[in-house]
């Protein structure tokens, strides 16, 4: 079938549509590579293959006649914003473009250079016009967690309006009344860019909606525990990356029906790697979509990634919000709770994360762990040294990463994850 021309509503979204055309011919490069090279891929997968394809074409367009109606679209960067209230009201939560190294240089001539790839990926979008979800916003929503974010928001509101939730550092009561503070200044906010009031009724409707997404992720995470694991790191990130542009209700379908299909393999013990092969547990900083390197190296250096401990993994699903509250008083309750258990490393102390980290790892059966750390991120890099220190503790191996967005470290990346991966077969 011949594929639409977008380029009219890219051109009113305001794209560079030269630069526009050249990333999308460099990632169709990319996924071409990376994706479609590999081996027994479950069929389900071919949902994601074409949401992909038209990640900035149909999904695009989907929003633009979303906004028609009425609806709002809302961007995001990080899993603390309440999607439940946005969906309460009918807008779309989408996750912006933050995972790829272009529109650098327009970014470095706002942000220092040593400033994380995310950060700098997502002002680099924005500068050069080549991201269509945050022209498609009617508001970006940023928050306090890490400096560089909030600096950050403050330079980009110049270009987009950016509404910022301030995220508490610690987990005490007193933080608890702060978060449930800005919980509520959202609903206001969401309420009156949208002009729609949110009542138990709606907000129910939007807390089940995105537990739904989240159970059926976590229906896949589970999956992944069977040796041989029936799908690979790769396309698990990819279906935790697509879950945030994606519509949320269509999605939960196919990754259902996906999970039937690996629930399938399970059963007949069919996996897409040979016995034996070093399962591996990735750990720390998110992998925004199309940041594919890390697992790209260690599944095309005979080990498998069984689980992502990372808000592009667990650490945004594993939690629900509770569903058993009548009045929105009790919503926003249940709301602020469940995601006062993220376990960013932006919070100090961050103790849970190493308990999690070292049940995943008993959990999946890992025989080692990847911390990865974006360059420049300070939480991430500095909690490694906690991390190792908890997993040394159980003797499980581990690997600390740091890297940009760039190809450049690849062949060094490569032979420190070999050698890492012979240690592993010990
Ligand atoms: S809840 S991990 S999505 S903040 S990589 S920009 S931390 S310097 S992305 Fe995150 Fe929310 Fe936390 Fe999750 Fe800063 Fe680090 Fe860059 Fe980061």
């Amino acid at each position: 079938m011949e594929k639409k021309d977008y380029r009219p509503m890219w051109k009113d979204l305001g794209l560079n549509l030269e630069g526009h055309d050249q990333l999308l011919a460099v990632l169709g490069n990319a996924y071409k590579d990376i994706y479609m090279s590999q081996e027994n891929r479950p069929k389900g997968m071919q949902y994601l293959d074409f949401v992909i394809s038209e990640a900035h074409g149909l999904r695009i367009e989907e929003l633009m006649e979303t906004k028609k109606k009425g609806n709002k679209v809302i961007g995001t960067f990080c899993v603390y914003v309440p999607e439940e209230l946005i969906l309460a009201v009918g807008g779309t939560c989408v996750g912006l473009c933050a995972g790829a190294e272009i529109g650098i240089d327009e970014a470095e001539k706002v942000l220092p250079r040593n400033t994380c790839a995310l950060i700098k990926s997502f002002m680099g979008f924005k500068l050069a016009g080549l991201c269509p979800y945050i022209q498609a916003s009617d508001l970006v929503v940023g928050e306090t967690t890490c400096d560089g974010k909030k600096k950050a928001y403050e330079i980009l509101n110049d270009y987009k309006e950016t509404y910022v939730m301030e995220i508490p550092q610690m987990k005490t009561e007193r933080d608890r009344v702060l978060w449930r503070g800005e919980v509520i200044r959202f609903k206001e906010k969401v309420e009156e860019i949208t002009g729609r009031k949110i009542t138990a009724e709606n907000l129910s409707q939007g807390i089940k909606i995105a537990n739904e997404k989240r159970r059926a992720l976590h229906r896949l995470s589970v999956l992944r525990k069977a040796i041989p694991s029936p799908i690979s790191g790769l396309d698990a990130l990819l279906v935790n990356q697509i879950a945030f542009y994606d519509d949320p209700i269509r999605f939960t379908r196919n990754i259902n029906a996906l999970c039937d299909e690996l629930e399938d393999r399970v059963k007949q013990r069919m996996g897409v790697t040979k016995n034996g092969t070093p399962r591996i547990l990735v750990s720390g900083s998110p992998m925004a979509l199309p940041n594919w390197k890390i697992p790209f190296i260690l599944e095309t250096s005979g080990a498998i990634v069984v689980a992502e401990e990372s808000c592009v993994g667990e650490r945004s699903t594993r939690d629900l919000v509770d569903e058993t509250g009548k009045t929105l008083e009790d919503m926003i309750d249940a709301i602020t709770d469940r995601y006062m258990k993220i376990d960013c490393a932006c919070f100090t102390p961050n103790e849970e994360r190493m308990d999690h980290i070292l049940q995943l790892a008993q959990d999946f059966k890992v025989n080692g762990v990847i911390h990865y750390s974006i360059q420049f991120c300070t939480p991430y890099s500095m909690e490694a040294y906690k991390v190792e220190k908890a997993l040394q503790q159980k003797a499980i191996p581990i690997l600390k990463i740091d890297s940009d967005y760039g190809m450049e470290d690849i062949a060094q990346l490569k032979t420190r994850i070999e050698a890492f991966l012979e240690i592993v077969r010990g």
